[in-house]
C-alpha cells in the first residue's frame, strides 16, 4: 500500500536489483520506506510490482524524496559504485540538513568512503559506508551488513539495520564495525575471502573430475555430503546445486557448457592490492584473483594448449590410490586451504584496523558473517570461539581447535599437492597455502640469503641473530663486516 501521509523511517536511492530488494526487506519489517531512482521508469515499475506489498512512498525528485523522510533523515544509496555514488551523495547532501544520515550500501572502495565521510562531516551530514553482502536474495530476506561511519549514526541506524539483517541463533548479522571506512574495508576483505573460498572449491572439483574421473552429478553428491560436516557452508551447498544442473539445450551437465573464464568486479583485486600495501601475505586470495585472470586469458590459453611440455605425468590409476581415500584427501586439503585463506583475511583486517585506528573486533566479524553473506559457514562459529578465547591470537592457525584440526588435515593436504602435481592439474590455492603454512612454521627461511644478496649488490645491510644492530659486509674489499648506524 502506498502511504502519502506518513513520513518514511528509511529511504532507498537506486532501485536496481539490490536497492529494490533492500527496500522490500525494510517494508516487510513494518517500516515505511521512501524510494527514488534516477530514471522514473524504474520507480514506476517498482511501485507497480511491489507498491501493494508494504508502505512505500515514491518520489520523482530527490528533494521530494528527502522531504518524505523522518528526521534525522536516513537514506541508503544502492547505485553503481564510483562516480554515480558521488553524484547521489552530493544531491542528497544538498537536500538534507544537519545531522541527517547518508548511507552508501554499494561496494565502495574504502578510501573513497574515508574521503566521503570527511566531505560530509564538513557539511554537517553523517556518512556511513556500509558493506552489504548476500546478493539479491540476501538483500531481500536478510543480508549481512558491515556499517562503518560515526558511532552516533549507528545509534539511530542500528535498530533499522538489525531489523532487516539475517539472524543466526537470534543474533542479527550486523554490528558497527568501526569509524569511517572500516565497514567497506571489512566488506572488501570479506569478498577477497569469498574469492579464495570459491577457488578452493573449484580446485577440489577439478581434482575429483579430471583426476579421479568423477561425473558432475557424483561430485554434487560428494559436496552435498561434505556440507553436512566441517565444510557446511553456503558456497559448498550451491556448488552441489550447480553441479547437478543439466543444460536443457544439450542435455549435458551445465558446468560443461559454461565457458571456463571467471569474471570479477574488483573487490578481490582491491583486497590483494591493499594486502600488498599493508605487507600482509594473503596468498590464497591473491592466487584466487590471479586464477580468475588466467582463466580469462583465452587467447593465451588457446595458444598454450597442447604446446607446453608436460613432463612425465601420471594417471590416476598409476597412483594406485583408492577413490574413497582420494576424495577424503581432497576434502581435507580443501578444509586446510580454506582455513589458511580465512586466517590471512583476518590478518589483513587486523592490519588495516591497526593502520587506520579502527579498533575492529574480529569476533564481531565471525559473528555477523555466520548468516546472510556469501561466505556464511558453520566454521565461523569456531572462528568466533577462537577469538573469544584469545582476542590477541597471532594467527587463526594457532588457535588450539584449528591447530588440532590441522594435525588431522596436514598429511592429506601434502598428498593432494603432490598428486595434483603428478597429474598435472593446477591447484594454485591448495599449493600456495601449503607453502604459506610451511613458511610460517619454518625455523629458517631463505630470507637470510636474500638479505645477503641485498647487502652484496646494494649495501642494504642485514641484522644478525646473535647481536643487536645493522651490519654490512665489505663485499668489494676485504669482506670484513662493519656495524652500520641505522
Ligand atoms: P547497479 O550497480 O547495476 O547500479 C544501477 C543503479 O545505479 C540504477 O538504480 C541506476 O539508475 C543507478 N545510477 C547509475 Br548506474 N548512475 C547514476 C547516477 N549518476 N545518478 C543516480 N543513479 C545512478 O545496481 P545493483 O546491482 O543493484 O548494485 C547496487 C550497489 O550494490 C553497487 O554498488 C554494487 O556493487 C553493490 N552490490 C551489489 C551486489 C549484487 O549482488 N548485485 C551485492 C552486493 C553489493 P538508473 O536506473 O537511472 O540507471
Amino acid at each position: 500500500m502506498t502511504n502519502e501521509q506518513n513520513l518514511a523511517q528509511i529511504g532507498v536511492v537506486g532501485l536496481a536489483v539490490m536497492g529494490s530488494n533492500l527496500a522490500r526487506n525494510f517494508a516487510s519489517r513494518g517500516h515505511t520506506v521512501a524510494v527514488y531512482n534516477r530514471s522514473a521508469g524504474k520507480t514506476e515499475a517498482f511501485m507497480a510490482a511491489f507498491g501493494e506489498t508494504g508502505n512505500f512512498i515514491s518520489s520523482e525528485t530527490i528533494e521530494e524524496f528527502v522531504a518524505s523522510l523522518e528526521r534525522p533523515r536516513k537514506a541508503i544509496i544502492m547505485v553503481q559504485a564510483g562516480a554515480a555514488t558521488d553524484a547521489v551523495i552530493n544531491q542528497l547532501a544538498d537536500a538534507m540538513e544537519e545531522g541527517d544520515v547518508i548511507i552508501d550500501g554499494g561496494n565502495a572502495l574504502f578510501t573513497d568512503t574515508i574521503r566521503r565521510e570527511k566531505e560530509m562531516a564538513l557539511r554537517g551530514r553523517h556518512f556511513v559506508g556500509a558493506g552489504i553482502s548476500g546478493g539479491e536474495e540476501g538483500a531481500l530476506n536478510g543480508p549481512s551488513i558491515m556499517p562503518g561511519g560515526p558511532v552516533e549514526s549507528w545509534e539511530s541506524l542500528g535498530p533499522l539495520l538489525e531489523s532487516i539483517a539475517a539472524k543466526v541463533d537470534g543474533v542479527p548479522c550486523v554490528t558497527h564495525i568501526g569509524p569511517d571506512g572500516a565497514g567497506h574495508f571489512v566488506k572488501m576483505v570479506h569478498n577477497g575471502i569469498e574469492y579464495a573460498d570459491m577457488q578452493v572449491i573449484g580446485e577440489a572439483y577439478q581434482l575429483l573430475r579430471f583426476g579421479a574421473g568423477l561425473e558432475p552429478a557424483e561430485i554434487a553428491d560428494i559436496f552435498a555430503e561434505w556440507n553436512k560436516g566441517d565444510l557446511d557452508s553456503y558456497l559448498i551447498e550451491i556448488t552441489a546445486e550447480v553441479l547437478r544442473q543439466v543444460d536443457a539445450e544439450t542435455g549435458k551437465p551445465l558446468v560443461d557448457v559454461i565457458l571456463d573464464a571467471a569474471g570479477q568486479k574488483g573487490t578481490g583485486r582491491w583486497t590483494v592490492k591493499e594486502a600488498l600495501d599493508l605487507g600482509i601475505p594473503t596468498t590464497g586470495i591473491g592466487e584466487a584473483v590471479f586464477a580468475r585472470a588466467l582463466s580469462s586469458s583465452l587467447d593465451q590459453r588457446a595458444a598454450a594448449q597442447g604446446n607446453l611440455p608436460t613432463g612425465a605425468l601420471k594417471t590416476f590409476e598409476d597412483l594406485g590410490i583408492s577413490r574413497e581415500e582420494f576424495i577424503e584427501d581432497v576434502r581435507r586439503a580443501l578444509y586446510a586451504s580454506k582455513l589458511v585463506a580465512y586466517a590471512q583475511g583476518f590478518d589483513e583486517i587486523q592490519a588495516g584496523s591497526a593502520e587506520h585506528d579502527w579498533d575492529v573486533d574480529p569476533r564481531d566479524l565471525a559473528t555477523i558473517w555466520r548468516g546472510g553473506c556469501i561466505i556464511r559457514a558453520k566454521f565461523l562459529n569456531r572462528i568466533r570461539e577462537a577469538y573469544d578465547a584469545n582476542p590477541e591470537l597471532p594467527s587463526l592457525l594457532l588457535d588450539p581447535y584449528f591447530n588440532g584440526e590441522l594435525k588431522d588435515l596436514i598429511d592429506s593436504w601434502r598428498r593432494i599437492v603432490i598428486v595434483a602435481t603428478q597429474l598435472g592439474l593446477p591447484a594454485p590455492v591448495f599449493t600456495s597455502s601449503l607453502a604459506y603454512y610451511d613458511s610460517l612454521r619454518a625455523e629458517r627461511l631463505p630470507a637470510a640469503i636474500i638479505q645477503g644478496q641485498r647487502d652484496f649488490f646494494g649495501a642494504h645491510t642485514y641484522r644478525r641473530i646473535d647481536k643487536e644492530g645493522s651490519f654490512h659486509t665489505l663485499w668489494s674489499a676485504d669482506r670484513s663486516e662493519i656495524a652500520v648506524e641505522s
